[in-house]
């Protein structure tokens, strides 16, 4: 005679665990046939959507990467940045540690092939080789996109991606999400608007403009206003640090003086 008096407990998101008590017990050589009704909830983190960018402040053509200084990497908060004026994104994307690849959190998001409408915004992780990628990678770094979850599997969508204080872009082509190779925002032919809204490097490798203080997608003497009131500031995550040193200086300058005059396509602007 078999026993098999409690079925199942579902634990967790997408855990299934299986609890028999007491334990299946065969006393004899009976046969018994018994049905057990399982519900899994579908608690998937999302479509996996995968893009490529650089910042000018931080790219390296010698290297063909960025990478940030321990300094500055200890300076990147764990909980991402963007909450404030004028993203206003309410994301709770958080880390518990800074890996040794990470340049700086950013927004990446989706938007409607048609209207062009906002569908989803995710705050990210961008690493020295250009991927974006999930909060969720610090655990668990085979994650090699990041996660949407109000996105349509199989269609098509824009992608624009924003940096703190770079010149954000917009995709030029429609993408189908989730996607197998990396929508590449460093092939100006991917922006919207191409190599004008971008920073251009030997080798035909194109970089997100420094200088955007204020984020609203356009450079202009207010982001001059923005570096000059934060002068000579260090040790701060700091909106007029333009090459991600962690400090205020001439380099900041220098990096915004040339993309002064700079227009973000209107997709981006706020
Ligand atoms: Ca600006
Ligand atoms: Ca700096």
């Amino acid at each position: 005679m078999f026993y098999l008096q409690r079925v199942i407990t579902l634990a967790a998101c997408c855990l299934l665990v299986l609890q028999v008590s007491p334990k299946l017990q065969a006393q004899t050589a009976c046969i018994g046939s018994y049905t057990l009704n399982v519900t899994v909830n579908n608690c998937s983190p999302g479509e996996l959507v995968k893009v490529k960018m650089y910042l000018q402040g931080k790219y390296s053509a010698a290297s063909g990467q960025m990478q940030v200084t321990s300094q500055f990497l200890n300076i990147i908060p764990l909980s991402q940045p963007y909450n404030g004026a004028p993203w206003n994104y309410t994301g709770t994307e958080s880390i518990a540690t800074r890996p040794a690849q990470l340049i700086d959190w950013v927004l990446v998001q989706v938007f409607n092939p048609g209207s062009q409408s906002l569908v989803e915004t995710k705050a990210a992780l961008l690493l020295n080789n250009g991927n974006v990628v999930d909060a969720l990678w610090v655990t668990d770094n085979t994650i090699s996109g990041v996660y949407f979850s109000n996105i349509t599997a199989n269609s098509p969508y824009y992608i624009a991606v924003r940096h703190r204080n770079h010149l954000a872009v917009f995709g030029q082509n429609t993408v189908v999400l989730p996607n197998t190779a990396s929508y590449d925002f460093s092939n100006s032919a991917n922006v919207l608007g191409g190599s004008g809204q971008l920073a251009s490097f030997p080798g035909s490798v194109f970089a997100l403009l420094a200088g955007d203080y204020d984020s609203n997608g356009i450079i202009s003497v207010t982001d001059y206003n923005g570096y000059s009131a934060q002068s000579s500031q260090f040790n701060q995550y700091l909106d007029s640090d333009f090459n991600l040193d962690y400090a205020n200086t001439v380099a900041d300058f220098n990096l915004y003086q040339p993309n002064a005059s700079k227009i973000g396509v209107p997709q981006i602007r706020y």
